[in-house]
C-alpha cells in the first residue's frame, strides 16, 4: 500500500467516522481502519464520493497507508480500549509519527500515555473534541493538548476542519503539553453541565411559580436567546420544550422520565477540583442534581414530606418574574464559568502547562455544547488582562453581576418560599455572598478545629501559628 493518506482514523462509530468525513470534505486523503473491519468498508461504500478514503483492513495497512510523520487520530471509547489500540499501533510506527486521542480519556491517562510514547519518539497528542456527532462532520471545537512540534505538524488540518467562530478564525488551537487538552475539555463538559442544570431550574421555575406551559417558556427561551443569553443550549432547549409528543399529544417534556443520566466528565471536574483545592460549587450542584434525579427509590419515599407546593402567580406578575429569572440564570452562568476557568488555571499551574485562558474562552465560540455570544465577552476580559484572577474581577461582569443580584436574590426568595428546588442559582449566589464577604465563619472553623485537633489557627494582628490549651487554662502558645 502506497503511503498517500495524510490522515488516518481508526474508530469509526460515529464521532469517528463522521470526523474522517470532515476531513476528506475538506480534501484531505484520508486512511480509515476499525477494529471491525465492516465499519471501514460500509465507511467508504456510503460516502466514499465525498473526497478521498483509503480503506485500510489491518492495522499494517493502515499504518503503511500513511504520510510520514504519520498522523493516526483515534476514536475509540474512552479507557482500555485506547491503550488496547495504542498498543496495536505503537510498534508499528516511527520516532516523529503522532497518535492524536480524540476520545474523552481522563487529563491523567493523557499525561501517563504521552509519558510512555515520548520514550518512542511518538508524539501522543491528547485532544478534546466538542460538538458531538455534527459537530465532527461540520466542524467542531477541538482542544488538542501534546507537543509543540506535534501541533505544528496537525494544527493547520485542525484549523481546516474545526468549526468558525462569528469572526472567522478556527476553534482550535494549542492548548498546552500532554493533559491540557483533555483537561480543558474536562472542565468545558463540567461548564456544559451546570449551563444545562441552570437552564432546567430556570425552566422549573417558569413552569411552577410563573405558571407558563412549555410552550410559553419556549417562546421565553427564544425571545433571551436574542439577548446575552443567546446561545447553543438555550437554542435547543426552546426546541425541546416547543416539542409536542406525537403519541399522546402532551408536551415532550411531560412524557420523558425525570431522571437525567451522565456519562462522567461532569463528575471529574468536580474530582479534580477537590483535588486542586478549587471551588466550583456550581458545577457541583449540576452533578449531584443529576445524581439526586436518579435515586427513584430515595425520590418515591420521600415524595411525602411537608412542604409548600407551588401556586402559579398571576399573569401579569409572571412576566416581571420571568425577566428576574433572566437575571438569575445570567449572574449564575457568570458563577459557573468562573469557577471552570478558576479550574484551568489552578490545573496549568499544577503541571506547567501555560494555558491561554482567553484562547480557551476564543474556541469554545463555535462547534461545541456551550458556544455562545457569552464566550466573546470572556475573551475581551482576558484580552484586556491576561493575568485577571478571576472573571470576577473584569469591570463589566462585576457590574452585570451587581445589577442582576437583586432579581437574583428575589428568584432563590421565591423558589424557597414555594418549596422549588434551585441548587444551582443558590450554590452561584451563595458563592458570590462568599467572595464578596468582609469575614468568612472559616474563623469558627478553625478554632474548632483547634479545640479538638490542636490544628492551629493564625491570628488578623500577628504573625505565626498560634494554639490555645483549650483542656487546660486555656491561655495562647505559639505552635
Ligand atoms: P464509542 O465510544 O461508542 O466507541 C466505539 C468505537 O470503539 C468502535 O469503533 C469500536 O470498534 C471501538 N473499540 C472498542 Br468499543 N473497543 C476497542 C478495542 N479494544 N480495540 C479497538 N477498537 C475498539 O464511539 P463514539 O461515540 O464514536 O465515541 C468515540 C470517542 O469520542 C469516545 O471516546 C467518546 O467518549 C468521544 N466523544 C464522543 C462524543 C459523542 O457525542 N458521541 C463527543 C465527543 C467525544 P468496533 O466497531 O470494532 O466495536
Amino acid at each position: 500500500m502506497s503511503a498517500s493518506a495524510q490522515i488516518g482514523v481508526t474508530g469509526l462509530a460515529v464521532m469517528g467516522r463522521n470526523l474522517a468525513r470532515n476531513f476528506a470534505r475538506n480534501g484531505y486523503t484520508v486512511a480509515v481502519h476499525n477494529r471491525t473491519a465492516a465499519k471501514a468498508r460500509a465507511l467508504v461504500d456510503e460516502f466514499g464520493d465525498e473526497g478521498e478514503f483509503v480503506l485500510a483492513e489491518t492495522a499494517e495497512d493502515f499504518v503503511a497507508a500513511l504520510e510520514r510523520p504519520r498522523r493516526l487520530v483515534v476514536m475509540v471509547k474512552a479507557g482500555e480500549p485506547t491503550d488496547a489500540v495504542i498498543k496495536e499501533f505503537a510498534p508499528l510506527l516511527e520516532p516523529g509519527d503522532m497518535i492524536v486521542d480524540g476520545g474523552n480519556a481522563h487529563f491523567a491517562d493523557t499525561r501517563r500515555r504521552e509519558r510512555e510514547l515520548r520514550e518512542q519518539g511518538i508524539h501522543f497528542v491528547g485532544t478534546g473534541v466538542s460538538g458531538g456527532e455534527e459537530g465532527a462532520l461540520n466542524g467542531p471545537s477541538i482542544m488538542p493538548g501534546g507537543s509543540k512540534e506535534s501541533y505544528d505538524a496537525l494544527g493547520p488540518m485542525l484549523e481546516k476542519i474545526s468549526a468558525k467562530a462569528a469572526d472567522g478564525s478556527p476553534c482550535t488551537a494549542h492548548i498546552g503539553p500532554d493533559g491540557a487538552g483533555h483537561f480543558v475539555k474536562m472542565v468545558h463538559n463540567g461548564i456544559e453541565y451546570a449551563d444545562m442544570q441552570l437552564i432546567a431550574e430556570a425552566y422549573q421555575l417558569l413552569r411552577e411559580v410563573a405558571g407558563y406551559s412549555p410552550a410559553e417558556i419556549a417562546d421565553i427561551f427564544r425571545t433571551w436567546n436574542t439577548g446575552r443569553l443567546d446561545s447553543y443550549l438555550i437554542e435547543i432547549t426552546a426546541e425541546v420544550l416547543a416539542h409536542v409528543d406525537a403519541a399522546t399529544g402532551e408536551p415532550f417534556v411531560d412524557v420523558v422520565q425525570d431522571q437525567a443520566e451522565q456519562k462522567g466528565t461532569g463528575r471529574w471536574t468536580v474530582q479534580i477540583a477537590l483535588d486542586l483545592g478549587v471551588p466550583v460549587s456550581g458545577i457541583a450542584e449540576a452533578v449531584f442534581a443529576r445524581s439526586l434525579s436518579g435515586h427513584k427509590d430515595l425520590r418515591d419515599a420521600s415524595r411525602g414530606l411537608a412542604g409548600p407546593k407551588a401556586e402559579p402567580l398571576a399573569k401579569e406578575e409572571a412576566a416581571a418574574f420571568a425577566d428576574q429569572v433572566e437575571q438569575a440564570l445570567y449572574a449564575s452562568k457568570i458563577v459557573s464559568y468562573t469557577q471552570g476557568f478558576h479550574e484551568i488555571a489552578a490545573g496549568s499551574d499544577e503541571y506547567g502547562w501555560d494555558i491561554d485562558l482567553g484562547q480557551v474562552s476564543a474556541i469554545w465560540r463555535g462547534g461545541c455544547i456551550i458556544r455562545a455570544a457569552f464566550l466573546d465577552r470572556i475573551r475581551a476580559a482576558y484580552d484586556a488582562r491576561a493575568d485577571l484572577p478571576s472573571l470576577l474581577a473584569d469591570d463589566g461582569f462585576a457590574r452585570e453581576i451587581g445589577e442582576a443580584q437583586d432579581d437574583w436574590r428575589a428568584v432563590l426568595v421565591a423558589a424557597t418560599r414555594q418549596g422549588v428546588p434551585a441548587p444551582g442559582f443558590a450554590a452561584a449566589l451563595a458563592y458570590y455572598d462568599a467572595l464578596r464577604a468582609d469575614r468568612l465563619p472559616a474563623a469558627l472553623t478553625q478554632g474548632q478545629r483547634d479545640y479538638f485537633g490542636a490544628h492551629t489557627y493564625r491570628r488578623t494582628d500577628r504573625e505565626g501559628s498560634f494554639h490555645t490549651l483549650w483542656g487546660g487554662d486555656r491561655s495562647e502558645v505559639s505552635a
